[in-house]
């Protein structure tokens, strides 16, 4: 596919003010007739219009109502000379949904029809101009067989329904807010929907409905009270309200993505729908909050105000994620909840965006040029955008960002803009605001990739009572971009006396000090900043809250990290220092000779035993200090990593750390259970997070030792659950652990689940992700490829299995014998051919080849190159294939 670059962007030469569409649907052959309402930009000189079309059969087209000559090229329809300015185009088509495998554009899923748009997924229905700078009003008449589907949804309001002759009906949609095509629905199925009426602030009524299959309505309460609190939150906070009369969410089986947030007419996977106490765990519903709280928030920014074209994904996503973190923020109330939802956040930043800022797909928030869009779709995109719209937020403030998005909504509300507008109406409404002074200098985050290394060092000078701290940046090379400048970095802190006090801040030249904690503004490649009235040595916690996306190196001992951990106020930072001494021990040991046993040291062990009995702390903290750092976060911050070596570190640090606190760990287990009914809420998670670490330490002691009880317990445990995650945390903690009792337990898990597909995905998770140990989880894996439940035609049940190992599961996946590669080389080639968004996501397993040992990388490499001799690899496998090979 040929490279689009940001770089040749030009306005549309024209525009289509309205479309009027009819669909008669039909799974096997679909007829789409269009009306279009084009007008050419005068002030343009004259350009052949050029309609985006892919896998359409063409029946036929009309100017004005009359025939009018065309062409083919490059896949796009071509009128060369259109003669007049304003001018109706028809055009009618086919489609065949249930061949359509890609799950792009219109497709089968279940007994129903469903579609899917972004970002280039219009096209596939029919011809149009398919970019997200030209907006149109759409009318739309659906027509179906009555029996087949009985619900029939586009985006808008309902203007019109009927019945129609031989058993079929219509609907008849419209939508008056004017969209770009990748935010078109449509739904039809057989359906039932939870609905609700609510009343806006204004005192406007709206209609919300949750559909979904028939026999799932008993799982739809908390998808429609998540919807409901996102509302409002978004006036609350913001002052936005919905503005349509109807909100609709629809729950479709099989979907590439997480969820899309089409005009009033929000699809989902059923993933992030459906969830009651028995059938999902706590992370289910928190994704479900967060998931319909980001596509209702689109509304107002990625649909209100769109893109102007795809470079500036991360203008709706990057500010939509940071949307859906403050409102699960607020969500969870109190500071020390917010403080575990942060950690959560930066823990997903880590651990996806920054391996791939130091990998071939680094790329910036805001692209210079791709092949495929849909291989942007990522972590960088996303999780890194948001942390650039929170730097805004330290900048400004949160009022002052509050006034920079009414003014980015008083400038620019129905159109499609770029990243620059948002950042340029941020720093206008908060003129005074280290933003605004240097904002230019702040927009390099958007255009430098890499994770930039922050290294911080302090000196205390007795005499002058002073603590200097110097501060470093570098930001590594990346593709294409060798030479990095300064880029602005947030640095909140504070400083703790070794007793754990804080000190009162004070900078050189300010007249008195200012609170305990702070926020520098650094803007140059290295910069100093001096405390006063310093009387004694301090520990000094830096980045708190992780205040910018950056690797710091503060050169702290562990002695220092000590401190932190027992005193920082800030949850972040307090977490970060266990975690960094866990990861040092773990650093030390595989620097050690392989034979040199890998001894915890009692400072360490004494540390998480103060922390796990501290009774100040809630236990959603304790769980998270508790949790040693991944192997994919460890990897990524090791070069040229053996991931069998880090696993059996890792291992035999947690193994420890189950000996050790033994009996906290019972004690942790009986002290927090839930004894009250079942809700998701952040106080019941944190219980029962704890409770199942402990029950996993202690079945994992238990089977090493030989002792039954606590495999007993578990699975006593495991059958009497009142609730999924417990149930699932007591099963998980014996298949983790290889006990013998995880056979039983997981036949009796699949046959009393057999029916819940989204409960058979954490079936074959579990035993995807389970600790490797012999090959037995990869031999596992290569079973259950043949369990008549598997299929690779479903995306959620492929991520269950395949996705697991080869992304989550480094130990059984980077294997001596080079077989997980191979694994990997298959699936990639299976996947390609059926569904290549899927494929190409599948094929970033092996992104950072390049950065394992050996034999690791030149098996790793013989894999991808094995892919990338296939001859018709798809565009966007091809992509990320050749990146990786570069
Ligand atoms: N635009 C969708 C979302 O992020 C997914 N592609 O919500
Ligand atoms: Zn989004």
């Amino acid at each position: 596919a040929p490279m689009v670059r940001r770089q040749d962007y030009s306005a549309p030469a024209y525009r289509i003010r309205a479309v009027e569409l009819t669909f008669d649907l039909d799974a096997a052959k679909t007829i789409v007739g269009s009306r279009l309402s084009v007008e050419r930009d005068t002030a343009l000189p004259v350009q052949p219009l050029r309609l985006d079309g892919e896998d359409l059969n063409l029946l036929r087209v009309l100017v004005d109502g009359q025939s009018v000559s065309f062409r083919h090229e490059n896949g796009q329809l071509v009128i060369d000379a259109p003669a007049a300015e304003a001018f109706t185009l028809e055009i009618r088509n086919t489609i065949a949904p249930e061949k359509n495998t890609q799950l792009s554009g219109l497709y089968a899923s279940g007994s129903g029809l469903f579609t899917q748009c972004e970002a280039e997924g219009f096209r596939r229905i029919t011809y149009f101009l398919d970019r997200p700078d030209v907006m149109t009003v759409f009318t739309v008449t659906l027509r179906a067989d009555k029996k087949k589907y009985p619900v029939l949804l586009s985006n808008g309001n309902l203007l019109e329904q009927g019945e129609l002759a031989n058993g079929k009906h219509f609907a008849k949609w419209h939508d008056p807010f004017p969209k770009p095509a990748y935010l078109f629905a449509v739904v039809a199925a057989d359906l039932v929907a939870r609905e609700q009426r609510v009343l806006s602030r204004s005192g406007k009524e709206h209609l919300l409905q949750v559909y979904v299959k028939r026999g799932d309505l008993d799982k739809t309460e908390h998808a429609m009270n998540s919807l409901i609190a996102s509302m409002v939150w978004d006036e609350a906070r913001f002052g936005l309200a919905l503005d349509l009369e109807r909100f609709m969410i629809v729950a479709v089986p099989d979907f590439n993505m997480g969820a899309m947030e089409n005009k009033g007419l929000n699809l989902f996977n059923t993933k992030f729908v459906l969830a009651n106490a028995a059938t999902a765990t706590d992370v289910d519903f928190d994704g479900i909050e967060s998931v319909v709280a980001h596509e209702y928030f689109h509304n107002w920014t990625g649909n209100r105000v769109t893109c102007r074209d795809w470079f500036q994904l991360s203008l709706k996503e990057g500010l939509t994620v940071f949307r859906d973190q403050e409102f699960s923020m607020d969500m969870a109330g109190s500071p020390s909840a917010r403080g575990v939802r942060r950690i959560g956040d930066v823990r997903v930043l880590r651990e996806r965006q920054f391996p791939e800022d130091a990998g071939p797909m680094a790329h910036p928030v805001r692209p210079d040029a791709y092949q495929a869009i849909d291989n942007f779709y990522t972590a960088t995109v996303y999780e890194k955008g948001s942390e650039v719209v929170r730097m805004m937020h330290t900048l400004v403030g949160r009022e002052g960002f509050a006034a920079g998005m009414k003014l980015y909504f008083a400038r620019h509300d129905g159109q499609a803009v770029t990243c620059d507008d948002f950042a340029q109406a941020m720093a206008d409404a908060n003129p005074d605001s280290a933003l605004a002074a240097n904002l230019e200098l702040f927009k390099r985050w958007y255009a430098q990739a890499g994770t930039p290394r922050l290294q911080a060092r302090g000196v205390w000078d007795a005499e002058a009572r002073t603590w200097t701290l110097t501060l470093a940046q570098h930001n590594p090379p990346s593709p294409g971009q060798a030479d990095k400048l300064p880029q602005l970095i947030p640095v909140a802190l504070g400083l703790l006396k070794r007793d754990g006090t804080a000190l009162p801040l004070q900078l050189a030249g300010e007249a008195e000090a200012g609170g305990t904690e702070r926020v520098l503004v650094m803007t140059e490649a290295t910069q100093s900043f001096t405390f006063v009235n310093v009387d004694a040595e301090v520990v000094p916690s830096l980045l708190r809250g992780f205040s910018a996306p950056v690797v710091l190196d503060d050169g702290l001992s562990d002695a220092d990290l000590l401190v932190l951990l027992a005193h920082d106020t800030d949850a972040f930072n307090r977490w970060e220092a266990g975690q960094r001494l866990a990861a040092n021990r773990i650093r030390a040991a595989l620097a050690a000779p392989v034979e040199a046993p890998v001894v915890l040291d009692d400072a360490f062990i004494a540390a998480m035993r103060a922390l796990l009995r501290d009774a100040s702390l809630d236990a959603a903290f304790k769980e998270l200090v508790l949790t040693l750092p991944s192997e994919i976060y460890l990897a990524d911050q090791i070069e040229g990593i053996d991931p069998q070596r880090l696993h059996a570190v890792r291992e035999s640090l947690i193994d420890q750390l189950a000996a050790a606190l033994h009996a906290d760990w019972a004690w942790a287990f009986e002290a927090h259970q839930v004894k009250v009914g079942y809700k998701p809420d952040a106080w019941q998670t944190g219980q029962r997070a704890l409770a199942n670490l402990a029950l996993a330490m202690l079945v994992r002691h238990a089977v090493a030792t030989g002792d039954p009880l606590w495999p007993g317990k578990a699975y006593q445990r495991f059958k009497d659950a009142s609730n999924m995650t417990d149930r699932l945390g007591a099963l998980e903690a014996l298949v983790n652990a290889h006990a013998e009792l995880a056979e039983p337990a997981l036949a009796r898990f699949h046959a009393q689940f057999k029916g819940e597909a989204l409960v058979l995905d954490k079936w074959f998770m579990l035993q995807a992700r389970a600790p490797e140990r012999d090959g037995r989880v990869f031999a596992r894996i290569q079973q259950l490829l043949q369990h008549p439940d598997f299929t690779l035609g479903n995306p959620n049940r492929a991520r269950a299995l395949l996705f697991s190992l080869t992304h989550f599961n480094p130990a059984a996946f980077h294997r001596l014998d080079a077989a997980g590669y191979a694994f990997w080389a298959d699936k990639v080639l299976a996947l390609d051919t059926a569904n290549p968004q899927l494929a190409s996501r599948y094929a970033r397993a092996l992104d950072r080849w390049r950065n394992l040992a050996e034999p690791y990388r030149s098996a790793a490499r013989e894999a991808i190159a094995r892919v990338a001799a296939k001859p018709d690899l798809s565009g966007d496998t091809h992509e990320i294939i050749q990146r990786a090979l570069a």
